[in-house]
């Protein structure tokens, strides 16, 4: 039956696993016929983004165009999986209104700073702490976590294959798939 092509964005810390979900959950997608593309932010920085850097403003500017690229995608008749910190609630609404409410869902990897900064793969917490980083989210940049996500999942409890299952049943019960 009828696809009804959403974006799925997932909001959450540094190294809370939104790109390892988002690439799960293509995987899924994919074996579901579900045509996706994946717009990550630590990509995302190095390609669209090329001439942003951290401020409020160029985080607005950065996901303000993302957006626009899920809601292109999803007229195009594609899934998009955005993973990008977004730390602020007003972007995330306005990325909720360019793409259209019935086709938006916020979710929120709500893993721990704790433990995002224990993992600190790329050493970039660790760096912030020593002060060579200015304006890091969790460390001395606000996130404001998400007060009624579409769904919330916490990175340390559940398995990758939960938080996949979680998302594609979310996608049932609102008769996107
Ligand atoms: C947050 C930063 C920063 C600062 C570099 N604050 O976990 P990563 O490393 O691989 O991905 C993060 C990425 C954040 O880009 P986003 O586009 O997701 O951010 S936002 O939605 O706020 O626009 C992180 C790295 O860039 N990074 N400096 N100061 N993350």
């Amino acid at each position: 039956h009828m696809h009804t092509p959403a974006t799925l964005w997932l909001t959450g810390l540094s190294a809370s696993g939104k790109t390892t979900l988002a690439h799960a959950l293509a995987d899924a997608f994919i074996a579901n016929g579900m045509c996706c593309e994946i717009l990550d932010g630590d990509v995302i920085r190095r390609e669209l983004s090329q001439d942003l850097g951290f401020s409020k403003a160029d985080r607005s500017e950065n996901i303000r165009r993302v957006a626009k690229r899920c809601r292109e995608i999803n007229d195009a008749g594609l899934w998009a999986i955005a993973a990008l910190i977004s730390p602020y609630r007003n972007d995330r609404a306005l990325a909720r209104a360019t793409i259209g409410t019935t086709r938006f869902l916020e979710i929120y990897l709500s893993t721990s700073l704790a433990v995002c900064e224990a993992r600190d793969p790329k050493g970039l917490y660790r760096r912030a702490r020593a002060g060579e980083i200015a304006n890091f989210t969790g460390i001395n940049d606000p996130y404001e976590a998400p007060q009624q996500p579409d769904l919330q999942l916490d990175g340390e409890a559940l398995t990758q294959e939960a938080c996949v299952a979680s998302i594609m049943a979310l996608l049932q019960q609102r008769q996107q798939i």
